[in-house]
């Protein structure tokens, strides 16, 4: 049986422009092999001193603000997960700055914290130290993936001429009355006599030596980021986050309307006070679950009910005390179960107007901002026994850390800043007697709370950077980082700046317009990488053996951007074979000074297009699909236009930004690719193929592809010679054809 006529079957198959192919193709040009070695580590020494990727303050063109979290330089180097996140965001930036924009993409080091402390300890050598070599490391490592930051931006949180302005930022906090000291439990360790940070206790125990931990009363700095409870919560519909980090923020506020009700001289707090008729008992926060042997008056039933404590009520949340209502509460039903209360369960709804007053509750609580440790920010004030609390003047900031030669902690587990009496006793700035110096340094959080607006204007002494800078950059356009983060680096960022912009400093009230996240990278069995493991991947090693732009486009395509994917060494040759494949196809291209359609050209057209919609979703590994479909259908030319094919450059070059610099130059590009224009695609206004219906004696017979360009008498040329036409003609001559610009070719026979 005769095949049906199918009018996909004529696509790509267009004898005569195959000829006129096959008569231009002539030789193809040798070249050499494809090796990363050679020519990567020389493109980024030519970038770096034609300082293409420096952002100016002062520009006409729009600008673009593109960061990524700064990394905290441990002792173990980048991680190919730090590579996921920062290639996906060089990716978006390389697009922006080839769309015209003035891209600000900068980089730094968030170089305080306990890992490189506790290695100062264990080693006998100073942080500083410590953190220099790390650093310099790193930023080798992130140098030698081609990544576009501006380096001439760089900062580190430790370097004094950075944490004098935390400094000054907390001193702002001081003097508006949102830091204050208080009195709170914290993590305590007999034996070592120190705090712990949350992290340093496991299941209970000191992590160092094992001893159970305790809870102790201590005298901690605080910062009222609860002012900022409503804002923090309600500017979440201003931005452009994931649902799933906005609810996560709204959690961590945990915000709640309720009401507040007095059960005789016992106030609870419930976000059910339609439910009070069937409150049998009422519990106050305790520490372990026992009868008071009180009673109070139900204000709705009028009846006596016990009083109890018990472990399931918090004494920091709402009034410290619930009213107990097993029929509509799980937690109070296994209570009344437990202890034999009565439970209630059939009772009227109440309205509830005559028995409290409606309040807002908030789970956040204010943010315990000083470590009794030693690498961090000191907090810049002084203790003086007549004046109290007295702020160290703007001018004699930074208060600079000393270097220390021992990392015990003072005698009441004070920072080990205690134990220098050169750095502790200081005369007080306002009356000249004897005071003390803090000794409590910031947590870690501190530096990255701000450092967004530091790149702004990473080298101004006299401001944490100027409101003209500010102005011009701020929001940051987009900010891509780890899951990890959302909730209180988020947080603590964004109350940072609303702050400062209460107090005119900065431009805007949010400081991110738009927030993704990235997956984590798992090892190759699924589970997370880590040292113990032995299965951590150093990206240095995939780097030489395969080459920068391999790992990127590795780490790209490997699975969709936001979820975890385990890595697959066999995986990255499919595209190491993918730009050697793309590296012999220049070998293929040819000057054309006539209007020319390579026969892929509509697969060409929808690369353009997909890449162009797919770096803006984040889809990079679809994106890289469609140009390995490209990259397949131009191997299926005889020759490519260059033109053509450096349109193909162009869309490769924020993924592998070396090879395509290397072949953009050999094509005769003047500048670099990554200053060229990004493509546009052809299609949509001026497709380069249209559809013309045949009719074969009057009778509609399919469509046919030709050239939006084509003459009539090439249309007609193409059609007869179409096989598929051919058997509809029967071998007759056809007496009369007729062509339709653009629409209709009819032959009658
Ligand atoms: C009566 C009731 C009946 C309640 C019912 C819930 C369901 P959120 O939404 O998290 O704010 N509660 C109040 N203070 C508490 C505390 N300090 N510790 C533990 N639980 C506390 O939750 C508010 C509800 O949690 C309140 O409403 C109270 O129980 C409980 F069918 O009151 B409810
Ligand atoms: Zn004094």
């Amino acid at each position: 049986m005769a095949k049906e006529y199918d009018p996909k079957n004529i696509e790509g198959k267009w004898p005569a422009r195959h000829r006129y192919a096959q008569a231009l193709a002539g030789g193809q040009k040798e070249v050499d092999e494809y090796n990363p070695q050679k020519i990567e580590k020389r493109w980024q020494d030519h970038w770096e001193k034609s300082g293409i990727y420096q952002a100016e303050d002062d520009s006409k063109k729009p600008k673009y603000y593109a960061l990524v979290e700064f990394p905290y330089p441990s002792g173990d180097g980048l991680h190919v997960g730090h590579v996921r996140s920062y290639t996906a965001m060089d990716i978006v930036s390389r697009k922006r700055r080839m769309e015209g924009f003035n891209v600000l993409y900068p980089i730094g080091w968030d170089a305080f914290g306990l890992p490189t402390e506790n290695y100062a300890i264990k080693t006998g050598r100073q942080p500083r130290e410590i953190t220099k070599e790390n650093t310099d490391t790193f930023r080798q490592q992130l140098k030698s993936l081609g990544l576009s930051f501006d380096w001439s931006r760089e900062i580190n949180t430790t370097d004094p001429k950075y944490y004098k302005w935390t400094q000054w930022i907390f001193l702002k906090f001081l003097e508006k009355g949102l830091a204050y000291k208080a009195k709170i439990p914290i993590n305590w360790c007999p034996k070592d006599k120190i705090g712990l940070a949350n992290e340093e206790v496991v299941d209970g125990h000191c992590e160092r030596c094992g001893t159970p931990v305790e809870q102790k009363e201590k005298e901690q700095w605080m910062l009222a980021i609860t002012k900022y409870a409503d804002r923090l919560y309600d500017d979440l519909d201003t931005v452009d986050y994931p649902n799933r980090v906005k609810i996560q923020q709204k959690n961590w506020i945990g915000r709640s309307e309720g009401v507040l009700i007095k059960f005789d001289d016992i106030e609870i707090f419930t976000t059910r006070p339609d439910t009070i008729f069937g409150a049998t008992f009422v519990v106050i926060a305790g520490k372990e679950d026992k009868f008071t042997g009180r009673f109070v008056t139900n204000p709705a039933t009028k009846e006596k009910i016990p009083v109890w404590e018990a472990e399931y009520v918090m004494s920091d949340y709402g009034t410290g005390a619930i009213m107990g209502v097993p029929a509509d509460d799980e937690r109070d039903m296994v209570f009344a179960k437990k202890y034999d209360l009565p439970i209630v369960g059939e009772y009227k709804k109440a309205g509830f107007e005559d028995f409290g007053r409606k309040v807002t509750k908030y789970k956040l609580r204010d943010w315990v901002f000083s470590r009794q440790r030693y690498w961090g920010e000191p907090i810049p004030v002084i203790h003086c026994g007549k004046c109290g609390v007295v702020p160290v003047p703007e001018k004699d900031l930074p208060v600079e850390l000393p270097k220390v030669e021992k990392y015990e902690p003072g005698p009441d587990g004070e920072s080990p800043l205690a134990n220098i009496p050169e750095f502790v006793n200081t005369p007080c700035l306002r009356c000249g007697g004897p005071a003390r110096r803090e000794t409590d340094v910031m947590p870690n959080w501190a530096g990255s709370s701000w450092y967004f607006l530091r790149y702004c204007d990473h080298e101004n002494e006299k401001e944490f950077a100027s409101m003209q800078n500010l102005k011009y950059w701020m929001q940051v356009d987009w900010y891509n980082g780890g899951m990890e983060h959302t909730v209180l680096h988020l947080l603590y960022s964004r109350f940072w700046n609303k702050f400062l912009y209460d107090l005119k400093l900065v431009s805007t009230s949010e400081p991110y317009k738009k927030r993704t996240s990235h997956g984590l990278i798992l090892a190759e069995g699924g589970e997370k990488m880590s040292k113990s493991k032995g299965n951590v991947v150093n990206p240095d090693t995939i780097v030489k053996q395969f080459g920068a732009d391999t790992l990127r486009l590795y780490e790209m395509f490997m699975g969709p951007f936001e979820q975890a994917i385990a890595w697959s060494e066999d995986a990255l040759v499919g595209p190491r074979r993918f730009l050697e494949r793309v590296w012999k196809l220049s070998g293929k291209t040819k000057e054309l000074f006539t209007p020319y359609a390579m026969i892929c050209q509509d697969v060409f057209e929808k690369t353009v297009e997909k890449v162009s919609d797919d770096i803006e979703k984040m889809a990079f590994n679809t994106a890289i699909s469609q140009l390995m479909i490209c990259s397949n259908a131009l191997a299926k030319e005889d020759f490519i236009p260059t033109n053509d094919f450096k349109r193909f450059l162009q869309l490769l070059a924020p993924f592998a930004p070396h090879i395509t610099e290397e072949l953009w130059q050999l094509m005769g590009g003047k500048d670099s690719i990554h200053n060229s224009k990004w493509p546009k695609a052809n299609w949509v206004s001026n497709p380069m193929f249209i559809d013309i219906s045949v009719q074969i004696n009057g009778k509609y017979r399919g469509v046919i592809m030709v050239k939006n360009i084509a003459t009539e008498e090439e249309v007609k040329n193409t059609a007869l010679s179409l096989p598929e036409i051919q058997k509809w003609l029967n071998g007759k001559e056809p007496k009369k054809v007729i062509v339709v610009p653009r629409k209709i070719i009819s032959i009658v026979t």
